[in-house]
């Protein structure tokens, strides 16, 4: 046989080549890039401004990172190649299981300040001084799909906020929509199986539009209420800046007399509430599925805070008995019209986090961490809460040990007898890991002791049914009413937002095959409203069935306004996106002032070309920050476009150029154009003049809110 010509020793390392910027030196043996791990292990560099040598997980430094340590040099590799298998044996556990729900989920670090303390209310030192502050990390996330799944789902949106204040961390775990689709506890394994990919065939991810989700639905009519949220615009938010949280559940509030309020709690988005179209939502998921990921993290990384003011409506037991639902029924809200929300502080979130592993995946929230000032109620979901949290972090970060990794542990000292356990971290010194003990009396460290007077005591509810009913397993009939929240969220929307909740039942429905479960569906959304029943019929084209006999008449609340996001909706440009989109030979001057004009008014710029480098305008180059292919319009909240007449004539012959315009048109949003788009594109793209359809000139002063007047002049809603 041949043999192959063989490379003289001197070359081995020789032969790969370098990129640039691989922190490498060419011809020469690995010296690695480290840098700081997030073990902050100290540079072992020889010289201040070179990178850190590459060592093992003990330490050893490493010659070379590119080969393995083989029998010759075509022969199989080495067993003793600790360097290899150290490296291998890393990675095949790098990995560990993802949340069973909430597994897709967008951190990041920031402050709390109290502005209007209520100190009369609690003894939460957070909440009961102005001023006071302490760091916070949140975790925005989507409840059914998993870790790697889109962020533009039909879903309701996690929103958990860990406070790590100065009396232990206090965690509110909490949601975008204010009621739950259960009651109790038990119920949940199955609501989550039934969301879920479907037990055979593991598919649909991240969506409830199938079978087993609505067959659930439709059998739980206690779901009603939630099911009106999560097919509202709620349910495609567009972006997590300007999402709505709530704690959802009846808690209370303990002042240092020992006296105790029941609260829910509310965070508002200080840029407002702002939803996508389900068209929209669907093509950003193709577009850029990291959509909200990213939009959190460019935000926060140009200076541009997201904040959230913390709302309180706080109410004694008196009052909740006599409103006509039991507040401890997670199915059920309180309308700010009739107890308004006093906002107590704001939230900024001011920094991403270093490693998304570390902080985002490892952070784990406890609905049972509270401070004294803070206690819970008896409603019985929150209750099964208290229990599954704690669980599920053993299961997923593998030791009693989670809260000693950094992003989970408390910044205040915590100290106690408990001791060991897998991946113990801590060094605890000295003989006292029990109490009460005596060892003090010999000059040792007794360690630390409980005390009555600061430590947290629980609030002593009096509960007489107990003593009346003994043990048993029942559902209040105070929870039996299960329309009458629902019909007042529907009825508190707006005609256009009634429509798209029709609409989405209608998608919904229409991917579940089997004919009894939409019937079924059907036959509860007569008890909400008869002509949203009647609409999902006609949109499905089938016979609206006989209304499902509701346990309790539902009732007309008066409608909410709080409840309805176009009511609300802030015309600002605050923190907006607009995409500009220009071409070979457009204005630079125009682009220019076009883009500090926005950027004034608080929005930020993304430019857009047909090609992203460098191209000839007008009074000189420019290069976009992305390509027109590359940069859907769905990606921003308002377009804008300015380019000469034969550049718009090409590009009205580009399917995506055209298509950049009337998606924005369709999702409506402002579009402004030059006279050379509104020539040539505008009549491609159906763009028609209109409210919304400007100049660039006028631009600024339509601004980027939604004109929602157009949508039904371009799609057909149910
Ligand atoms: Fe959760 N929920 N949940 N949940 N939940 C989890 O805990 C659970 C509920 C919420 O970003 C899990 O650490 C039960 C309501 C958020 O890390 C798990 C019940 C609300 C997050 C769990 C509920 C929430 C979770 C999975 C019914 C709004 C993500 C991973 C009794 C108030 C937190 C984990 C994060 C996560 C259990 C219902 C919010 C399994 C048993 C109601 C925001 O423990």
């Amino acid at each position: 046989m041949a043999k192959r010509p063989q490379p003289s020793p001197a070359t081995v390392n020789t032969l790969r080549e370098h990129a640039p910027g691989s922190g490498r030196h060419e011809g020469t043996v690995a010296t690695g890039n480290g840098g700081e791990t997030h073990q902050h292990i100290a540079h072992d560099s020889d010289h201040a401004d070179a990178p850190a040598h590459l060592t093992t997980n003990h330490g050893v430094r490493i010659s070379d990172n590119q080969n393995s340590l083989k029998a010759g040099r075509r022969g199989p590799t080495l067993l003793e190649d600790f360097v290899l298998r150290e490296k291998i044996f890393h990675f095949d556990h790098e990995r560990i299981p993802e949340r069973i729900v909430h597994a897709r989920g967008s951190g990041a670090h920031g402050v709390f300040e109290c502005t209007d303390p209520i100190a009369e209310l609690t003894s939460a030192a957070i909440l009961s001084e102005k001023g006071a502050t302490c760091p916070v990390f949140v975790r925005f996330s989507t409840v059914a799909g998993g870790a790697g799944s889109i962020d533009t789902p039909r879903d309701v949106r996690g929103f958990a906020v860990k406070f790590y204040t100065e009396q232990g961390n206090w965690d509110l775990v909490g949601n975008n929509i204010p009621v739950f689709f259960i009651q109790d506890a038990i119920k949940f394994p199955d609501l989550v199986h039934s969301v879920k990919m479907e037990a055979d065939r593991g598919y649909p991810q991240a969506g409830s539009a199938h079978d087993t989700f609505w067959d659930f639905i439709g059998l739980m009519p206690e779901a009603m209420h939630m099911i009106m949220w999560a097919m509202s615009d709620r349910g495609i938010p567009r972006t997590l800046r300007n999402i709505e949280g709530f704690g959802v559940h009846t808690f209370r509030l303990v002042n240092d007399k020992g006296q105790s309020q029941f609260v829910k709690f509310h965070w508002k988005p200080v840029l407002g509430l702002e939803s996508t179209t389900w068209d929209e939502a669907v093509k950003i998921a193709g577009a850029d599925p990291d959509f909200h990921r990213r939009d959190l993290f460019e935000a926060i990384d140009s200076g541009n805070f997201p904040a959230w003011d913390l709302g309180v409506q706080v109410f004694d037991e008196e009052w909740a008995g006599q409103q006509p639902y039991d507040v401890l029924d997670a199915t059920k809200l309180i309308p700010e019209e009739v107890l308004p929300v006093r906002v107590v502080g704001r939230m900024t979130l001011n920094r991403n986090v270093d490693n998304f592993f570390a902080e985002t995946e490892q952070v784990a929230f406890l609905p049972t961490n509270v401070v004294p000032g803070i206690d819970f109620s008896n409603d019985p979901l929150l209750q099964g809460r208290l229990f599954s949290y704690m669980d599920t972090q053993k299961s997923r970060l593998g030791t009693t040990n989670f809260h000693q990794i950094p992003i989970n542990a408390p910044k205040c000292p915590f100290h106690n007898m408990q001791r060991d356990g897998l991946m113990q971290t801590l060094v605890p010194k000295g003989r006292a890991n029990y109490e009460p003990n005596s060892l003090a009396e010999a000059g040792e460290d007794g360690g630390p002791r409980e005390c009555p007077e600061t430590g947290f005591t629980s609030f002593q509810a009096r509960d007489d049914s107990y003593a009346e009913d003994g043990k048993l397993r029942l559902r209040s009939e105070t929870f039996a009413d299960h329309y009458s929240q629902a019909r007042l969220f529907y009825r508190s929307q707006t005609e256009n937002e009634q429509a798209h909740i029709a609409s989405a039942l209608v998608f919904e429905l229409s991917k579940v095959t089997l004919e009894h479960v939409r019937t079924r569906v059907l036959s509860r959304l007569r008890n909400i409203d008869e002509d949203l029943a009647k609409r999902v019929a006609a949109g499905l084209a089938t016979e609206l069935p006989a209304a499902a006999k509701p346990a309790v008449k539902p009732i007309d609340m008066d409608a909410s306004p709080a409840l309805s996001i176009q009511q609300q909706s802030m015309d600002t440009m605050e923190g907006r996106k607009v995409g500009l989109l220009y071409a070979e030979g457009s204005d630079k001057a125009m682009i220019e002032k076009l883009k500090k004009d926005i950027e004034a008014k608080g929005a930020t710029v993304f430019t857009v070309a047909p090609k992203v480098g460098e191209i000839r305008l007008k009074g000189g180059t420019m290069k976009a920050d992305g390509q027109l292919a590359g940069s859907p319009s769905v990606l921003f909240d308002a377009v804008v476009a300015t380019m000469p007449m034969d550049a718009a004539e090409k590009l009205s012959k580009d399917a995506g150029a055209v298509q950049w315009f009337a998606d924005a048109y369709v999702h409506c949003k402002t579009v402004a154009g030059c006279p050379g788009t509104q020539k040539h594109l505008f009549p491609k793209a159906n763009v028609e003049p209109g409210e919304g359809v400007c100049l660039p000139e006028e631009f600024v002063s339509v601004g980027t809110k939604r004109h929602w007047a157009r949508e039904p002049t371009v799609r057909m809603l149910a």
